[in-house]
């Protein structure tokens, strides 16, 4: 703790995935930002992975949004708060309350969306509020409401260490939880018997770490569920007695998953090989002490809802909840998502996890807000209020800490919706995203680490997130920027909060207002919070009820939050596969990289993230890239019946033959056609209203572009106008991937270079063109390759040009080769992130016998500090060990 004491350090919460680790943040006298895991921190115990450290890379000042704009220009924020509470009153008056909505985001504060929902549910008198997290936990809110009575995840991270079978569906925790990944690593590496099992389409980088891994066909998850518990059935582990206290619907259930116990079925159902089904149904049935984590693979469905009860019925059916090691467990993405469910941001909850459908919950939470128009019936789920835009039902949006022009599915209709939508207020911390140039008002939100609040992570552990760094320009808190809209509402008494605690303590002692533990989500012991305790709040697991009462497991003592107080299991029905068409024959699945986040606004800014996986890519089995003549690294067009994209294409074994998987990531700010989800139909599950994000039907076909480029440049490169471009940051400037099928582009134009820039360009004979500018004082500010073919430049080697040294005039013509000469040898793909290492340094450190990746870490460091790489750095080694074996 010396780091600590010394620097000053601020204990504050990582901003990006649900884990919720502690980190410690300095922000030091010259303008830089030191990051380091909380050690005391009980998520994370110290670790952070490549996202959280390279925070401080993110947190630059370029692009912001520093001060409020009406129309584009600068305006006071008195104008525009004052413009912003006008036009939502005027719309409200003139077209009723439901003409009006809000569209927030689980990466709000606690506090934030406290607020955010009191205005809209309580206030502005419609339910229209709606959120990100509609395309991301709604299926598992309804699957656990309806199951459980209400949305507790119930168990804690010490259960995924303690299970002796932990099961991955449609998680790739490697990835996209990492630390805690890393926690259930070191629990197999202490407890070898435990085993691991992923289940997924793909071949991620969870499923190579796992024991075994069920490559199942899209949506078979509920026919596969319901073939477990037809497994427990004939092998003796339902808990009769444990359901017939507990639970309802037992027996239906059954009914509906015994044709499953019929092998040949289910492996026809779920496409998977006989003998690793057999395997997963006799480990699932006969282990005690499983914990089933799920996440987008589960919720992204057009049967997200039923693929989480045919889970829930599996723990439900056996009594395998409530207890140490054992329970369903949906891991939250946002790093709000919990706290998001908590204050009820939901259009079809209330708040403090009331219903808005309940007329008991309608009267007490109106009575606690003195609420003089509180809504009487859901809002418009995200889908739907988009539609609601688009056809003019709703006529003034607030966005706030989301970019739903690329997040939402059918984007392109999202985007022509807010085009014409007569009112939209966009709040956020960039000026350049693809939602912004649709705002009449732009408000600039403070960011992470100049706001303080609370967040909930997966584990339902409350952690604040404080302030370290001063509020940039005119920046303000989302909290702040509600408060005074509601003010200028005229409910200022009933939105008087000083600050962030005065909004937390009130959301505390609501969650207990006539509670009497009649609902789980009870934190009354921190309503009484002062200030300072406030500031020094610890993590804190809920339910906190006032009055100390010790905090139980959740379900330990069998009783659930229905009115009888037993669970119920349901007698779900297996999933139609994505409907094909000879016309849109492949299922398209989405989803994330291990070093970006969602859409790059944030992640987009460190290079050394950015270099992990630099472009848009999609993955395609290599049957169909051969039918299709497609080889690695050409150019592809996927298209759907709403729109399509050129991408990279990765040739690889990894996704199931007939499936292409890409990133859900890359925007119009870094790409030129690569939005996925402008593909994506906006197909929901019936029940949540959550999105198909990850089974579009459609097709592919090969490009052929006529030229294809690969650029470094000091200034921002522009790639409009190309058939294919993407962008991302790079160590002391840009690196641009492009093809074109018109004539290249003028190379000053698109390396921004300075006319006074000394060039040397060359055309050899194969008509490879290749170009470099170097400034005054001989450093490089712009390298192009263009080439009939894709440009067989060494990406690693001219990267590192940019920061590199000064070339002499006569030491030039060596930028040209884009490969470094042999006395250095190409690093390759960068693998390991924190310290700089390459796919070819650890081919090369395989080969020469390191066969573990200790050895590989021993030798070059990586993997060593945030553990993120680990299981691709395996993969080289098991890659090159067959290389060896095969010579
Ligand atoms: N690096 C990184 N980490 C993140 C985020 C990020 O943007 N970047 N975002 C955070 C957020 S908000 C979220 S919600 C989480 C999401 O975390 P995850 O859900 O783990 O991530 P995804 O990549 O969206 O999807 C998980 C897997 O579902 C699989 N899948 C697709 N269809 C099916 C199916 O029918 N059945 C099964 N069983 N699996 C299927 C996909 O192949 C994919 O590997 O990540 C969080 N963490
Ligand atoms: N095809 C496909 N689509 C998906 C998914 C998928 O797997 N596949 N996943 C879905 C899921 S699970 C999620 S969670 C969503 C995520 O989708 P989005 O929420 O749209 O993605 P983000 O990039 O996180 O957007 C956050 C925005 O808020 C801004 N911001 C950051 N901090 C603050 C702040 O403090 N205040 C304010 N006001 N703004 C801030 C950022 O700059 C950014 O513009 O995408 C969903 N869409
Ligand atoms: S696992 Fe990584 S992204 Fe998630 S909270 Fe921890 S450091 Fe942040
Ligand atoms: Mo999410």
């Amino acid at each position: 703790m010396d780091t600590l004491a010394e620097a000053g350090a601020t204990r504050t919460t990582c901003p990006y995935c649900g884990v919720g680790c502690g980190v410690l943040a300095t922000a030091r006298g010259d303008g830089t930002v030191r990051i380091e895991g909380d050690p005391e921190h009980p998520a994370n115990l110290g670790r952070l992975c490549s996202k959280g450290s390279a925070l401080a890379e993110t947190l630059i000042p370029d692009r912001r949004l520093l001060h409020p704009e009406i129309g584009g220009r600068r305006a006071t924020w008195d104008a525009a708060l004052d413009h912003v509470a006008a036009r939502l009153a005027e719309t409200v008056a003139a077209h009723g309350p439901d003409s009006v909505a809000l569209y927030a985001s689980g990466q709000f504060l606690t506090e934030d969306y406290y607020l955010a929902n009191k205005l809209v549910k309580g206030f502005l008198g419609t339910a229209n509020i709606d959120t990100n997290s509609r395309l991301c936990m709604a299926s598992t809110v309804a699957g656990h409401k309806r199951g459980l009575g209400s949305d507790t995840v119930p168990g804690t991270y010490e259960d995924l260490e303690e299970a002796d079978l932990l099961v991955l569906v449609g998680s790739n925790l490697a990835w996209c939880h990492p630390v805690l990944f890393q926690r259930v690593q070191a629990a197999r590496a202490r407890r070898p018997a435990m085993r691991l099992v992923v289940i997924d389409p793909r071949e991620t980088a969870s499923a190579r770490e796992a024991d075994l891994h069920l490559p199942i066909r899209a949506d078979a998850d509920t026919a596969l569920f319901l073939g477990a518990l037809a497994a427990m059935e004939a092998a003796g582990t339902i808990d009769r007695a444990y359901a017939e206290a507990h639970t309802q619907g037992l027996d239906e259930a059954l009914l509906a998953a015994r044709p499953f116990a019929d092998i040949e079925r289910l492996r026809h159902a779920t496409g998977l090989e006989r003998e690793p089904l057999a395997r997963f149904l006799d480990l699932y049935a006969r282990t005690g002490k499983t914990v089933t984590v799920f996440s987008q693979g589960v919720n992204q469905s057009a049967a997200g809802t039923d693929k989480v009860s045919a889970i829930l019925n599996c723990h439900l059916a056996s009594g395998r909840i409530g207890r140490p090691g054992a329970g369903p467990f949906s891991v939250t993405g946002q790093p709000n998502a919990m706290g998001g469910r908590e204050v009820g941001g939901l259009a079809n909850q209330l708040a403090a996890h009331m219903e808005i459908g309940d007329p008991a919950h309608r009267d007490l939470v109106r009575r606690f807000w003195r609420a003089p128009a509180l809504a009487q019936r859901p809002g418009l789920k995200a889908v739907d209020l988009f539609r609601a835009v688009a056809d003019g039902r709703v006529r003034a949006i607030w966005i706030m800490g989301t970019n739903p022009v690329d997040s939402l599915p059918e984007a392109d209709a999202a985007a022509e919706a807010l085009r014409r939508c007569p009112f939209v207020v966009v709040s956020d911390i960039v000026r350049d995203t693809d939602t912004m140039p649709f705002a009449h008002v732009a408000l600039p939100a403070a960011a992470w680490g100049e706001k303080d609040g609370t967040v909930t992570n997966s584990e339902r552990r409350i952690s604040r997130q404080r302030a370290f760094l001063p509020l940039p320009g005119e920046a303000r808190p989302d909290w702040w920027q509600l408060r005074e809209v509601a003010r200028r509402m005229g409910f200022a008494e009933a939105f008087d909060h000083p600050d962030a605690a005065a909004i937390f303590r009130e959301h505390a002692a609501l969650s207990a207002f006539e509670n009497d533990g009649t609902r789980d989500f009870d934190i009354g012991a921190l309503a009484t919070l002062d200030d300072a305790g406030y500031a020094a709040l610890a993590p804190t697991r809920w339910p906190a009820p006032a009055g100390g009462a010790p905090t139980t497991r959740f379900f330990a003592d069998g009783r659930f939050y229905t009115p009888d107080g037993r669970a119920r299991l349901h007698a779900v029905r297996a999933a139609a596969a994505p409907a094909l068409t000879p016309e849109r024959p492949f299922v398209l699945n989405t989803g994330r990289i291990r070093d970006q986040w969602h859409t790059m606004t944030r992640t987009g800014r460190s290079a050394r993230l950015s270099a992990h996986l630099a472009e848009p890519f999609c993955e395609i089995h290599p049957i169909d890239a051969a039918r299709l003549g497609i080889a690695d690294a050409d150019l592809v067009e996927l298209s759907t019946d709403h729109g399509g994209a050129v991408l990279r294409a990765l040739v690889t074994e990894r996704v199931r033959e007939g499936t292409l998987f890409a990133p859900m990531h890359w925007t119009g700010q870094f790409s030129g056609a690569a939005r996925i989800n402008a593909l994506v139909p906006a197909h929901t599950d019936p029940i949540s209203g959550q999105p198909a994000s990850k089974a579009a039907p459609a097709s592919l076909r090969r490009v052929q572009a006529a030229w294809y480029g690969f650029a470094v440049s000091r200034a921002e490169p522009e790639g409009r106008g190309c058939l294919y471009w993407a962008k991302v940051r790079a160590p002391g400037g840009w690196r641009l991937e492009l093809a074109g099928t018109e004539a290249p582009p003028e190379p000053h134009a698109l390396l921004g270079l300075d006319p006074a820039a000394d060039v040397l360009d060359y055309t050899d004979r194969g008509g490879q063109r290749r170009l470099a500018a170097f400034d005054g004082r001989g450093a490089l500010v712009g390298a192009l390759w263009l080439a009939p073919e894709p440009v067989a430049v060494s990406r690693a080697f001219a990267v590192s040009l940019l920061d590199g040294p000064r070339f002499e005039p006569d030491a030039r013509t060596r930028v040209l080769a884009g490969r470094p000469g042999a006395d250095r040898p190409d690093p390759g793909a960068l693998v390991c992130s924190c310290f700089g290492v390459g796919a070819n340094d650890i081919r090369r450190a395989a080969a020469g016998g390191c066969a573990s990746v200790a050895a590989v870490g021993q030798s070059l460091r990586a993997g060593t500090n945030c553990g993120s790489c680990r299981s691709e750095i395996q993969g080289l080694i098991d890659a090159e060990r067959r290389v060896l074996q095969h010579r």
